[in-house]
Parts: C-alpha cells; sequence; structure tokens
C-alpha cells in the first residue's frame, strides 16, 4: 500500500497503519432507533427540537450518520415504538429503507412498558401474561424475517422488588419455557440474543441478572440463541472483558449494546468515561480473532440515551469513537504479545497492550476516511451540513409541545 500513506506523520509506521486501516474496515456499528428519539430519566426529560420522533425520521437521522460516517448500514429497531402496528408496520419500515439506504438491523421487542407486565413477561406468574408476551417476541420473529433482520435481542425487565415476593426459581423455569418456544420459532439463520442486566426497573431480583444466567437461558434454548453484552449492565468491580474473553472463548457471543456509564446503566455516549474499557473489550476480540484467523461473529451495536447532548451528533462521537478505539486495539502486536503472555514477562505484556492504546490512531482514522471519500472529520461535515438547522425547523412545532414530567 503506497501513495495513500504519504501526508501522515510518521509516528504511525505504514504496517500498523495498514493493520489500523484493515480494521476499520471490518468495523461496522449498528444504530438504535430510540437513540435519536427524545428521551429523559425518571425526573424528566428534557425535549430536542430536532429530535425525531417518527420512524421515518429514525431512518433519515441514522442515514446522516452513516452518510457521514459510511459504517452505519443498520438500524436497530424497537417494535412498540417503531412498528407499533407490529407485522403489518413491516411493509412501510421496508420502504423506508430502500428511501434512506439504511437496513432494519436487530428486532427489540418489548415486554416491559405495557401495564400487563407489571410482575414481568416471561417470567410472569400469571400465563396469560406469559402467553401475551411470548406472542409478541414471535411477533418480533415475523418482523426479524419481513424485514431480513438476522438479529432478535429481547431484553426481559423481569423481577421484584422485594424478598420472598416472588418465587425465582419458578419463574426462571418460566423464562426456560419461554425462550424455548421462541428458539422453536426462529427462521434458519435467526438468532436469538439473550440481554442481561443486573437491576432497573426490578431492585431486589431481575430474572436474568448477568452473563452466566444469560449462557444458560441460551444454551437450553438452542443453538441459535447467543448473550448480548450491554457494556452498562454491570456491577461495577466486574471486569466485563473477562465476561467476553469468556463468552468468546464459549463461542456464546452474540453482540454488543455499546454505551459508557460512570455509576449504573448510564446509557452515555461510549468512551466517554471509560475508553479504555471498550479498548480492553475490544482487545479480546481481535487477539481472539488473530489466534482463531477469523473474524468473529459479533454484531457491533450502540444503546445510548442522549438526554442532554444533541443526539445526531452524540452518535457521530459515539461512531468516531469506536473507530478511534477499535483501530487502536488493532495495533496490539498479537504475536509478541503471545509470547510474552507464555513467558509471563509481565510488564512487557503489559507494555504492548497498553503501548497501542496510546498511539493516536485518529490521524490514520481521516486518513481512511478520505480514502473511502467519507468526510475527514464526520461532526464538522454534519455541522456544515444545515442537516441539524433542517430537522429542527420540520419537527420543533411536534417536540416542543411534547414535555413529559415523572408522574
Ligand atoms: C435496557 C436496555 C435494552 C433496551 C433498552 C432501551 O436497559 O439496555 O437493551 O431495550 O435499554
Ligand atoms: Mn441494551
Amino acid at each position: 500500500m503506497a501513495a495513500p500513506l504519504k501526508g501522515i506523520d510518521r509516528v504511525m509506521d505504514d504496517k500498523r497503519i495498514e493493520k489500523a486501516w484493515k480494521a476499520l474496515d471490518r468495523l461496522r456499528i449498528e444504530l438504535p432507533s430510540w437513540g435519536f428519539a427524545n428521551t429523559g430519566t425518571r425526573f424528566g426529560k428534557f425535549v430536542q427540537a430536532a429530535a425525531a420522533s417518527t420512524i421515518e425520521e429514525k431512518f433519515s437521522d441514522a442515514a446522516e450518520v452513516h452518510r457521514l460516517t459510511g459504517v452505519c448500514p443498520t438500524l436497530a429497531l424497537h417494535v412498540q415504538w417503531d412498528l407499533p402496528e407490529g407485522p403489518a408496520d413491516a411493509e412501510k419500515v421496508e420502504a423506508l429503507s430502500r428511501k434512506f439506504g439504511v437496513r432494519p438491523g436487530s428486532i427489540n421487542p418489548n415486554v416491559f412498558q405495557n401495564q400487563e407486565y407489571k410482575y414481568g413477561s416471561l417470567g410472569n406468574p400469571d400465563p396469560a401474561v406469559r402467553r401475551k408476551a411470548l406472542d409478541h417476541i414471535l411477533d418480533c420473529v415475523e418482523i426479524a424475517a419481513l424485514l431480513g433482520s438476522r438479529d432478535l435481542s429481547p431484553w426481559f425487565a423481569d423481577g421484584s422488588n422485594y424478598p420472598g415476593s416472588q418465587n425465582i426459581r419458578k419463574r426462571l423455569h418460566f423464562m426456560e419455557e419461554g425462550l424455548a418456544e421462541v428458539h422453536r420459532a426462529l427462521k434458519p439463520g435467526q438468532r436469538l440474543l439473550i440481554e442481561y442486566k443486573p437491576f432497573e426497573p426490578a431492585f431486589y431480583h431481575t430474572d436474568i441478572a448477568d452473563w452466566g444466567m444469560a449462557y444458560l437461558l441460551a444454551r437450553k434454548a438452542g443453538p441459535q440463541a447467543f448473550v448480548l453484552v450491554d457494556t452498562g449492565h454491570h456491577y461495577q468491580a466486574q471486569n466485563i472483558e473477562q465476561i467476553v474473553a469468556w463468552l468468546l472463548e464459549e463461542r456464546m457471543i452474540g453482540g454488543f449494546h455499546f454505551n459508557d456509564r460512570r455509576y449504573a446503566d448510564d446509557d452515555l455516549t461510549l468512551g466517554s468515561i471509560d475508553p479504555y474499557q471498550v479498548f480492553r473489550i475490544f482487545h479480546e476480540i481481535q487477539m481472539y480473532e488473530w489466534e482463531q484467523g477469523r473474524t468473529a461473529d459479533i454484531a457491533y451495536m450502540v444503546d445510548q440515551s442522549h438526554n442532554l447532548k444533541g443526539k445526531i451528533e452524540s452518535m457521530i462521537q459515539t461512531v468516531s469513537t469506536a473507530q478511534a478505539l477499535y483501530a487502536r486495539a488493532a495495533l496490539v502486536d498479537h504475536e509478541r504479545l503471545d509470547r510474552l503472555q507464555q513467558d509471563c514477562s509481565l510488564v512487557d505484556a503489559e507494555e504492548t497492550l497498553r503501548g497501542a492504546f496510546w498511539e493516536d490512531t485518529r490521524r490514520a482514522v481521516k486518513e481512511w476516511r478520505k480514502a473511502k471519500g467519507l468526510p475527514e472529520d464526520p461532526l464538522e461535515a454534519f455541522r456544515q451540513s444545515g442537516y441539524l438547522e433542517r430537522v429542527t425547523a420540520e419537527r420543533r412545532e411536534k417536540n416542543i409541545g411534547s414535555t413529559a414530567g415523572y408522574a
């Protein structure tokens, strides 16, 4: 690879730039439709005039981010919010996908919002509610088939708030039954990604609270079931990259919901609090891929809610940060590291890993974008595009009217 490398300051030699570029060629990031909408916390929602509230506006905003970054070809859909009529809305969504050049991505059932889910969905003691939840998830399998989406990624808020108020083992049994029926309904090639979360909205026990529970449920459900790791769904002291390493080794990792947090499931912008955490996760994946000599079958998805920052700018920040950190993880000399780990050369091994993290790949990423005919600085390009001004004018009326308080 010769000419395009001219002008890149020589901190990174050609070989390393090539490694970074190869990694960038591979990385694709799926954006969440709900990340473009007005969201808040239980203490309120600060409405943004430019926010997307229709599925058309969400596709439009996702297409703008894809236009500027070139690496976000799919949009994750949350069925109750994006396809309120269920499978009947699939045709409309397919048309929007064609119009905006962004494919429907993972299909997220919603079995946590409706009143009937007060005591849970698939884990609810009431068989009628379990049936209702199951029927919704089976509709989502249908929607995924109609839209050509591969992944069904349900998250269950199921759990309890007080010791003794529910039978944890019976609920586990109900969950297993429900997930087995979902797995039986999957089409060939579809995947069931089971997401775990330790707490919230349940504050005593959550039925699928950690990676081990999701792993066991996925194994029991069947060969098309895998675990989804939402980086915000861990206790502070948990070693997330160790969980990722185990799930890789077990070939049970299906995908990620990337975000960042300082305390709990804060859903902040990726790498805004702990970029080294994301780097360590990317490293475990790329070291595994180097050992296996193949790319791991992982869906890199974002799950964030931008309560204060501009939503499209936050998405562009997220994608740029992910690219910079993924490119850095590609700079790790896996061969050397493997040897040093084997020899227990602790400091040199650590420095081989950290050394890559200290490398500033942003220049190489800019040059990669230039070589792809993409704007070197997608955030600046977005600000120059007039897109925000246009959608703000179009959407202000509708959005400003809709303020929502806690109670
Ligand atoms: C739950 C969760 C889940 C989504 C929701 C928007 O905290 O991470 O993935 O369905 O956020
Ligand atoms: Mn999530």
